[in-house]
């Protein structure tokens, strides 16, 4: 076990004798009867069926047995902790909670074959797990990844796709960035011009598009069936200009503008002073927590550059109340600590130190996603393809090599809720590309945000990572091979 390739690091390895091999007889056993077991079992049995083609029994069964892989709860775990036991015999995995379980089947993925990853690779494979223990638990709540489905729309499959590789790498949170100028991409039922005409373009011209509500329930229940929650996001008072295109109300000379194409940002606003407004928002606000199970809903709120700050920070102290008023919690980028942040909020911090510092001051949590380290789209180095600059070249040991609660003076780890790596889509039009930016990136802020500080190591990274390369090529993900690792 101590060979394992395991990523995010878990907190404890220990290795034993022996291995335990899966067969057409082994059962997987869902000890305890509690909403949630099922997605764990089932998610190990599917992932084992495909590429073994061996069809394991799902049962529930109290103890367990010879065999078997049975999964249960324990309250002495934290939440989302676990712990795997590995003998030739048996494997028992404990989870703090069914998400816990899901971790450990991520964790048990990672320890078996690389093949099981590749559908139908039966052949010659023998499907065992080193004998051993494991015992782990993520150091922060929240862990999330951003996707840009505005400046360039991405299908339901893609977006599924994306949820896929979060849940490899025990990510629970996926931000969906729905508006933005150049484009809106969810439907509104009360303002269905949002989709109809500020829907029907992107970045470079193409034809855009949107997510029903249908679609949209259906990403967060494939999410949710992943542990993975769903925050949407409204991007305001700024970056509006494909909902200003489609209401000409919603402009304080009354006259809609184009829709946009371009990259530029900073240049739209929402007429702060209307009261259709603010009717507006009420409505996409109270429609989206109609489809949005989980506790957020991001308002935006960043490089609004054309509204004046006496605009802007009542815009964003009423736009939050109308989000606490549906009962959720609110998430803006960091300017919004310019405001009253209610004491739900959460800024997340993304350039200026100061407005997350702001932020804390008030009692509000941050959200580190500094766009020197996290930001996906930042291109590697002076030779990428895809991808903008403007805040650094991020190769993979700046993604790697830092510590979100030592980030900013006075930002402690209480005062965190979490880690996200966001991926504006500018420069960015397929899956493919998609991977290309995020992997292996994606993989180092998952340690970062799952991995104890005193527990990651880069040398050992970089090693685990390039072994790691044998399973990302089986699974068809088109990823950047940094320099760094040629040379370990
Ligand atoms: C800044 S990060 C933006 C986005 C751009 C991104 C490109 C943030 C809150 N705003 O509008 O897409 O840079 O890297």
């Amino acid at each position: 076990m101590e060979d394992a390739v395991l990523l995010p690091l878990p907190q404890e390895v220990s290795s034993a004798k022996g291995s335990f091999e899966i067969d057409g007889n082994t059962e997987v056993l869902i000890g305890f009867d509690m909403e949630g077991m099922d997605l764990s079992a089932g998610f190990l049995a599917n992932l084992l069926k495909n590429s073994t083609g061996l069809n394991l029994q799902v049962k529930n069964q109290k103890l367990p047995s010879d065999g078997s892989i049975w999964l249960t709860l324990n309250d002495d775990f934290a939440a989302e902790g676990y712990q795997i036991e590995v003998s030739e015999n048996q494997v028992i995995i404990q989870g703090g909670s069914p998400a816990g379980l899901f971790y450990a089947v991520q964790t048990l993925r990672m320890l078996l074959p690389n093949e099981v990853e590749k559908a139908g690779s039966y052949e010659g494979v023998s499907w065992k797990i080193p004998a051993g223990i494991i015992k782990d638990a993520p150091t922060y709540d929240y862990r999330g990844s951003m996707l840009d489905v505005s400046r360039h729309f991405f299908e339901v499959a893609d977006v599924k796709k994306y949820i896929d590789y979060l849940a490899m790498y025990k990510y629970n949170y996926l931000h969906l960035h729905l508006s933005d100028d150049q484009g809106w991409r969810i439907e509104i039922k009360s303002w269905p011009k949002l989709t109809e005409i500020g829907g029907s373009t992107q970045v470079g011209g193409g034809k855009g598009g949107f997510y029903t509500q249908e679609d949209y329930k259906d990403i967060v229940q494939y999410a949710a069936d992943r542990f993975i929650t769903i925050v949407p996001e409204i991007d305001m008072p700024g970056h509006t200009n494909a909902a200003l295109a489609s209401y000409p109300e919603l402009n304080c000379d009354g006259e809609a503008p184009d829709l946009y194409t371009g990259t530029e940002v900073g240049f739209s606003t929402f007429c702060t002073d209307k009261e259709v407004t603010y009717q507006f928002v009420d409505d996409v606000i109270r429609e989206l927590v109609e489809i949005t199970p989980g506790p957020y809903i991001h308002i935006g709120g960043d490089e609004s550059h054309v509204t004046a700050l006496e605009d802007y920070i009542p815009f964003i102290e009423q736009v939050q109340d109308m989000v606490t008023s549906y009962g959720k919690q609110v998430i803006g980028w960091d300017e919004i600590a310019h405001a009253a942040l209610r004491p739900s909020a959460t800024a997340q911090y993304w350039a200026k130190a100061e407005n997350a510092k702001m932020a804390v001051e008030q009692g509000a949590k941050v959200l580190i996603s500094p766009a020197t380290r996290a930001y996906l789209d930042m291109q590697y180095d002076s030779t990428t393809r895809l991808g903008l600059h403007w805040a650094a070249y991020v190769e993979l040991d700046s993604a790697y090599l830092w510590e979100p609660s030592e980030l900013v003076e006075g930002i402690n780890k209480e005062n965190i809720l979490g880690v996200e790596a966001p991926l504006w889509t500018e420069t960015i039009s397929t899956l493919d590309e998609v991977e290309y930016m995020v992997f292996p990136r994606l993989i180092a802020i998952s340690e970062v945000a799952w991995t104890d500080a005193k527990d990651r190591n880069w040398e050992s990274f970089k090693k685990r990572l390039k072994s790691h390369y044998k399973r990302m090529e089986l699974m068809d993900i088109d990823f950047y091979k940094s320099p760094l690792i040629d040379s370990v």
